[in-house]
């Protein structure tokens, strides 16, 4: 139901921004419709299978059927450039267009995706803050939305987040990100640092519901013991005017971004990190095409 602050900020999706601002994350009800969720549970299970609809191969693929450890949770990055059901939701306009008002900014392009499915009795996901990881591109701003295709709940291995941990200080990267022995370590330390005790909210919602949550957040999720999936779809978005940082403070942009990098300029090419919503009206063009299926002839046939 909404809330008296609640406010329409993507032409669908409401979003209360003051919870956002306060704790760092927010929880909402309804992000996909519920139609949309057989041909997504498909997506997840051609691409695990190793069946990649366009052709093209994702930029990470952490488990397979083939071998993967069954009580790991299923990891893909970037499963859009392979799958158009899961690029009509990471590029959606309307999240692009929420994820910029949430954040303040002119516009927004998705960074990364995740795929991301844990089994019944599928292992956690340790704790961490994902803007650790990103100093590769500046402004280094990151607004996440998570979308659970499954019903959720703590007992399921849920999203979990440290209310307020965004005014936290900025970790280093977490050292374990896949079944940790503790996941909740890393955030433990970092809250005895701070001086704090650390108050835990789980995004319990139907499939199609989600959150957003700040770059700097705390969060992480525990064992599945529902005896259900968990399986949900992430987008990582940046700012639409972000340029690549290639000195990083000496580390560099990493190998899998490195690819992507223009020879001659900074600016991050639309054809790998396509432009959702920009507030002059732009959105990258060939988003469409692709999405449709609708491939431009080729120029030398
Ligand atoms: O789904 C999870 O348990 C972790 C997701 C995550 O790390 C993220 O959305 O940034």
């Amino acid at each position: 139901m909404a809330r008296s602050h609640e406010q329409t900020i993507g032409m669908h999706v409401n979003i209360d921004r003051e919870k956002f601002f306060d704790d760092g994350y927010v929880v909402v009800e309804r992000l996909i419709e519920p139609q949309r969720l057989p041909a997504l549970h498909q997506a997840f299970a051609d691409v695990f299978a190793g069946n990649f609809e366009t052709g093209v191969h994702p930029d990470e693929v952490n488990w397979q059927e083939a071998d993967g450890d069954p009580t790991l949770t299923r990891q893909i990055c970037n499963g859009w450039k392979a799958n158009r059901e899961i690029a009509k939701v990471v590029l959606d306009e309307n999240l692009g267009q929420a994820i910029a008002k949430l954040g303040g900014w002119p516009g927004a392009r998705i960074m990364i995706d995740n795929v991301l499915w844990k089994p019944e009795g599928g292992r956690s996901l340790g704790y961490h803050q994902d803007s650790s990881y990103l100093a590769w591109f500046s402004p280094s701003d990151l607004l996440t939305c998570w979308i659970a295709l499954d019903d959720t709940s703590a007992d399921g291995g849920t999203l979990e987040f440290v209310r307020g941990s965004h005014r936290w200080a900025m970790s280093d990267p977490a050292s374990e990100f896949h079944a940790p022995d503790d996941y909740r370590h890393s955030m433990q330390a970092a809250a005895e640092a701070q001086g704090v005790t650390p108050e835990i909210g789980f995004v319990e919602v139907d499939a199609g519901g989600g959150s957003f949550h700040h770059g700097w957040t705390w969060h992480g999720s525990g064992n599945n013991r529902a005896g259900r999936p968990r399986r949900s779809l992430v987008l990582h978005a940046m700012r639409s005017d972000v340029v690549y940082r290639p000195e990083n403070f000496g580390q560099g942009i990493g190998p899998i971004y490195s690819r992507y990098k223009r020879l001659a300029d900074n600016t991050l090419d639309e054809n790998y990190f396509p432009i959702l919503w920009r507030e002059d009206g732009y959105r990258t063009p060939q988003i469409e095409t692709y999405v449709n299926g609708q491939m431009v002839e080729n120029k030398d046939e």
